[in-house]
């Protein structure tokens, strides 16, 4: 802990708050990441805090605030089972949220109605429930969903009323959506899929006005991310379908507390709290904080961030339940940047990473089932973890060891934190710091929950914000919460963040990739998960049973461009990119499309050497979420003979 302070104080004496970096991550609880967020932003002194989050969900964020003016889901989980059409946009909803999966197969076979339909590129076993797939050309979404709005507005199925009442820029929406194509059979060309499949597609969506639409790593990694989020939030805008029962756009996070960590501020563009680096937010919080040192600007995003420790300009990082090496793209430079780094602090609940190779500073901290507080899902609901398990060894929660060093730092009043419902208590109170009418309101509060005590906290039932002043109340003075909402539901009646508190369609115009496969890399790479596997399976690696679905790292490849390359199934192959290269095994599969192949994620330097697609994937970044898009990479493929 004195190390750790010592080098961030002399670092920041010698070069300023802005040579030092905090990179964190969505599985860090909320009460961590306050804690972090609170120290770098408002003691510190610099907004060099982001996220893997910003590689999983900054451009629903970013979209989303360009829609409704506030990072905000309208809808529900149970609008899903709603839904008379659920339409899955870029997610492998079976594997990657398999409990939401089993109930949408559930509830589908309640109801023959509901359909649903899958728009990802690769047959997935998402397919296995859908009435229909639509497998798109990689990048082609926005225009899928400007065919989409088009289509609705021939079709005469406009909710002009709610257009007229509550949102702005529809025209020129409708313009642009309209010029990125000239009829349905380019559009459908454009796309890469049938006519009449895409058509299928759209009067189904002309049909029922419940239409759930969810999306996931598919329009987030993209770098035209934010764009695709808009396109499909400008239908349900259009005609009316946001947060009513059944119907509205619907963003799946990806990991436990990706929500979590945009509600406190864990993204280098956000303040705290839902808020940003405008003049008024600014002084909201430092007041709040009574912070001596409020950083004013916004700090790096993830893939700059290590570019700038590449560059020296960053010369202390402290990397907090993420694995960079491996989830970054083009992992070699990352390398570099963290060879580079004077000082390298890594806290994680094992010892030995890709990552932590790279630690001069190395904190043992606790993981899920050791620590304590609160996550928040994908439909805005907050949910406590409680520890099964004593701490293991020396381990600490996160929000202990940022503490620690905060009060060496010399900021001991400020983070003198008792237990993670100190925290929870402050977050709630800074939510609803003057947000009760005055000035523009923001979307996200709990305010009531700043005074709820410890043992409420300690039985706390899953609840969602919005939590107004009235929604909840005590039964008497000194018992639990009682819940009088069960399910909330944002915009069916407008009232959004904007400031005239009127949606914005955005004009989503169609973009060609700007990193395109051609005759040096000719085949499209698109990384993503696997079942049985968590990220880059520091934890799932190590369980024998769950390394029996997948057991080791693959290429999936259409036959036809396995045998154009001389690829033999259960063979090697060598894959190569502008960026590095990697060897694996050879899986033929006609879930893919032809000219594209797909790699997992998962395997690290742990445990394969060779099969490790992060060193492959290219930096190309969305130019206004800044998120990578780790779906789109050219490369080319040849058999690997290994050297005997
Ligand atoms: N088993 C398992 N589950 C997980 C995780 C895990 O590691 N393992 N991680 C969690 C996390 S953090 C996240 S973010 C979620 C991610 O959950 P998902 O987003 O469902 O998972 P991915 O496999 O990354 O990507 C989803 C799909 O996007 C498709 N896709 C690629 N390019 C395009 C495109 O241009 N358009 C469209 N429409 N689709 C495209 C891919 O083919 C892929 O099938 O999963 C969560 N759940
Ligand atoms: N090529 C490619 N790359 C990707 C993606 C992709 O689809 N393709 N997906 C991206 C997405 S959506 C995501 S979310 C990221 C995920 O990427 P990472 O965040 O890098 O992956 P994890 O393996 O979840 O890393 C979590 C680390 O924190 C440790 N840990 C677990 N719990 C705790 C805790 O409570 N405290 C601390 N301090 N440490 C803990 C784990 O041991 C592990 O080392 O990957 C991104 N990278
Ligand atoms: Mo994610």
């Amino acid at each position: 802990m004195d190390e750790v302070t010592e080098r961030l104080k002399s670092t920041i004496e010698q070069y300023g708050p802005n040579a030092v970096a905090l990179y964190g991550s969505g599985q860090l609880l909320t009460e961590d990441y306050y804690v972090a967020n609170k120290l770098m932003k408002g003691f510190i002194g610099s907004a060099n805090m982001d996220t893997n989050s910003r590689l999983c969900m900054a451009s629903t964020v970013a979209g989303q605030k360009r829609a409704f003016g506030s990072d905000t889901v309208p809808n529900n989980y149970q609008d899903l089972e709603l839904s008379d059409l659920l339409v899955l946009v870029g997610s492998n909803t079976a594997w990657c949220h398999p409990v939401l999966f089993q109930r949408i197969r559930a509830m589908k076979e309640q109801r023959p109605e509901m359909k649903v339909v899958v728009i990802d590129p690769r047959r997935t076993d998402t397919c296995d429930i859908a009435d229909l797939h639509l497998a798109i050309r990689p990048g082609t979404d926005v225009l899928l969903f400007n065919g989409l709005l088009a289509w609705l507005a021939d079709k005469g199925v406009l909710d002009q009323a709610y257009i007229n009442e509550h949102s702005q820029g529809f025209d020129q929406a409708l313009d642009v959506a309209r010029s990125s194509f000239s009829d349905m059979a380019q559009l459908a060309e454009a796309c890469g899929v049938e006519r009449e499949t895409m058509t299928c597609f759209y009067e189904w969506f002309t049909e029922t006005d419940k239409s759930v639409t969810a999306w996931s790593q598919g329009v987030n990694q993209s770098a035209v991310g934010s764009d695709k989020v808009n396109a499909m939030i400008n239908c349900h805008l259009a005609t009316g379908r946001i947060g009513k029962p059944g119907s509205g756009p619907l963003s799946l996070t990806g990991q436990p507390n990706a929500m979590g960590g945009r509600e406190v501020g864990g993204l280098a563009n956000q303040l705290a709290a839902h808020m940003d680096f405008t003049p008024e937010d600014i002084s909201r919080v430092e007041r709040f904080w009574d912070a001596p040192n409020i950083a004013k600007a916004p700090g790096k995003t993830a893939v700059d961030l290590f570019k700038a420790m590449d560059s020296g300009e960053i010369k202390f990082v402290w990397i907090m339940g993420t694995n960079p090496v491996v989830s970054l793209p083009n992992s070699n430079q990352v390398i570099r940047a963290l060879q580079k780094c004077p000082t390298v602090v890594v806290s994680d609940c094992i010892e030995k990473t890709d990552t932590a190779a790279f630690a001069d500073i190395l904190l043992p901290a606790a993981p899920w089932s050791e620590k304590d507080g609160t996550v928040t899902n994908s439909e805005r609901r907050i949910s406590r973890q409680r520890a099964l398990f004593p701490l293991a060894g020396e381990a600490k929660p996160d929000w202990w060891i940022v503490s620690e060093v905060a009060s060496r730092l010399g900021f001991a009043e400020a983070f003198n934190y008792s237990g993670s419902v100190d925290i929870f208590r402050e977050h709630a109170a800074l939510s609803g710091f003057e947000n009760n009418g005055s000035g523009r309101v923001r979307d996200f509060t709990i305010a009531p929950m700043a005074t709820i005590t410890d043992p409420e906290y300690q039985t706390l039932d899953p609840f969602q914000w919005p939590l107004s002043e009235n929604a909840y109340h005590r039964a008497d003075s000194d018992s639990v919460l009682s819940r009088t909402d069960s399910q909330s539901r944002l915009f069916s009646d407008g009232g959004f963040f904007t400031p005239n508190g009127k949606a914005r369609f955005v004009a989503t115009h169609f973009q060609q990739p700007l990193n395109a496969p051609g005759k040096r890399y000719p085949l499209l790479l698109n990384t993503g998960r696997v079942r049985d596997h968590w990220h880059t399976m520091t934890r799932t690696g190590l369980s024998p049973r769950l390394n029996q679905h997948t057991d080791e790292p693959f290429l999936a490849i259409h036959p036809e461009d396995a045998e154009r390359n001389r690829l033999s199934d259960r063979g090697l192959c060598q894959i190569s990119s502008e960026f590095g290269k990697a060897v694996v095994r050879v899986q033929i599969s006609d879930a893919q499309r032809c000219g594209e192949v797909f790699m997992p994620m998962h395997w690290t330097r742990q445990h394969s050497e060779t099969g490790f697609s992060g060193v492959l994937v290219n930096p190309v970044l969305d130019p206004v979420s800044k998120q990578p898009d780790l779906k789109f990479t050219p490369v080319s493929i040849m058999p690997y003979e290994s050297e005997q």
